[in-house]
């Protein structure tokens, strides 16, 4: 089995968190008091933010770019293997990020038994599969400069059928349970494409796909309004894809992609509308501040955030929604920052949002909500948003094997140091996306 290299060792993670133990222990006996006072019980709340999982996907651990450079850093992946030892780092100091979502081609396993008993050995597994159609590949016979499941040509879209059915199969070998297609297709120019013919050209393709995936499987649509096609986009909006998955059938859900909005978006709306018409697949999250910008979340518009959680932790508890289980998967682009450092902040924000949304008193929002006392259904909200849940997120991460500060115990191991020595210049991959 291949070698992992270096992993940060346990003990210097129990020194690290033994430093700032009694300090964390006020804290966090400071925060149940006031909670108390509100009338939460920091330990359910505790005991439900300690369930919370997010995925990381394999692209982000590489440094990523923009349409013009791409900087990389040092120690960089030089393949999937070294995408799933960052990965499986990221998890070992959050405790909250146990699967990695593989992109293919970028991730093909020459031997995926192979590989998934080497991530099983570093403490990972595999989240959803993805498919590229936005690339040519070296020797692609049909290109997607025109489209992939909506081209015109139908040796195009046997392709790019085909390159889906071959990321089911990659993921049944590694135990995945779900895969994700987003097409760029679309058009730059008012007439290049039928708007209709294109939609059913769409759904003959993904009936298809959706036809040959293992009936525990989940396909997580996304939907984007522009970019990289600049007039139109095939599946352009969250009713678009309604449509399409409520024609496929039960295992098709729509992904909510943070940066797929335009500016001021209400995305909460989306998702409790997703939520509401039972097609709520899962989420990318990620923050923009002008478009799919692929920012760290909660960077630019925690409130946001938080606002999502919300309506997600609303249908959590509303009985007639028990059955939802939303993938929670990040998608960013780390461009500036080193990206595991950028993907734990991101899974804390994260978390953060999720465990500030446990705290709405749904029960006294529903009355200002009936008596439309629009200041005080707002101020029971700001007032959740505005609590600092940090030491249930470290009381958490401590009690997970995590560290208090993953962060502080990241450059105190000075993983990347070490990496680069192993993964010199010139052997890494070009991971991320550019
Ligand atoms: C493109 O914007 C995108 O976010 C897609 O949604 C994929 O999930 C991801 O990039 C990588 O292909
Ligand atoms: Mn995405």
């Amino acid at each position: 089995m291949r070698d992992p290299g270096f992993r940060i060792p346990k003990s210097l993670i129990e020194e690290e968190n033994h430093k700032q133990a009694q300090l964390l222990r006020k804290d966090y006996e400071v925060l149940g008091e006031q909670l108390g006072r509100r009338e939460i019980d920091i330990d359910s709340i505790v005991e439900k933010t300690g369930k919370f999982e997010v995925a990381v996907p394999s692209w982000g651990v590489g440094t990523g770019g923009t349409r013009f450079a791409r900087f990389p850093g040092s120690g960089e992946p030089r393949d999937v293997y070294d995408k799933l030892v960052d990965s499986s780092t990221i998890h070992q100091l959050t405790g909250i990020t146990p699967r990695v979502s593989l992109h293919i081609p970028w991730d093909r396993p020459e031997d995926p038994a192979a590989l998934r008993s080497f991530a099983g050995s570093v403490g990972v597994g595999f989240d959803a599969m993805n498919s590229n159609m936005f690339q040519d590949q070296p020797g692609q016979k049909f290109s997607y400069k025109f489209g992939s499941l909506t081209h015109t040509d139908v040796s195009v879209r046997r392709a790019a059928i085909e390159h889906n059915l071959e990321c089911i199969e990659i993921g049944k070998a590694l135990g995945s349970q779900a895969l994700t297609v987003w097409i760029g297709d679309g058009a730059n120019f008012p007439g290049q494409i039928d708007f209709r013919s294109s939609l059913t050209r769409y759904l003959e393709a993904v009936t298809e796909i959706h036809h040959a995936l293992p009936s525990s499987w989940k396909l997580f649509l996304e939907y984007k309004p522009y970019e990289p096609a600049l007039y139109a986009t095939v599946i352009n909006d969250w009713g678009t894809l309604y449509y399409v998955t409520s024609q496929l059938g039960p295992q098709a859900l729509a992904l909510v992609d943070l940066g797929h909005h335009l500016p001021n978006t209400n995305i909460e709306m989306i998702v409790a509308r997703l939520i509401q018409c039972g097609k709520l697949g899962g989420f990318h999250f990620n923050d923009s501040k002008y478009g799919d910008d692929d920012l760290d979340s909660a960077s630019i518009k925690p409130f946001q955030l938080f606002l999502i959680f919300h309506e997600l932790v609303n249908a959590e508890v509303d009985p007639s929604h028990k059955g939802i289980h939303p993938a929670y998967m990040i998608d960013q682009s780390h461009n500036v920052t080193d990206p595991i450092e950028s993907l734990m902040v991101s899974a804390e924000e994260i978390l953060r949002a999720y465990t500030q949304a446990l705290l709405v008193n749904r029960v006294k929002l529903t009355e200002y909500q009936q008596e439309n006392d629009a200041l005080m259904a707002h101020r029971l909200l700001k007032e959740a948003f505005r609590t600092d849940v940090s030491p249930i997120l470290q009381h958490v991460r401590v009690r997970k094997g995590g560290a208090a500060d993953p962060v502080g115990v990241y450059r105190t191991s000075q993983y990347r140091k070490r990496k680069s020595a192993e993964r010199p210049t010139g052997t890494t991959a070009s991971t991320g996306i550019v």
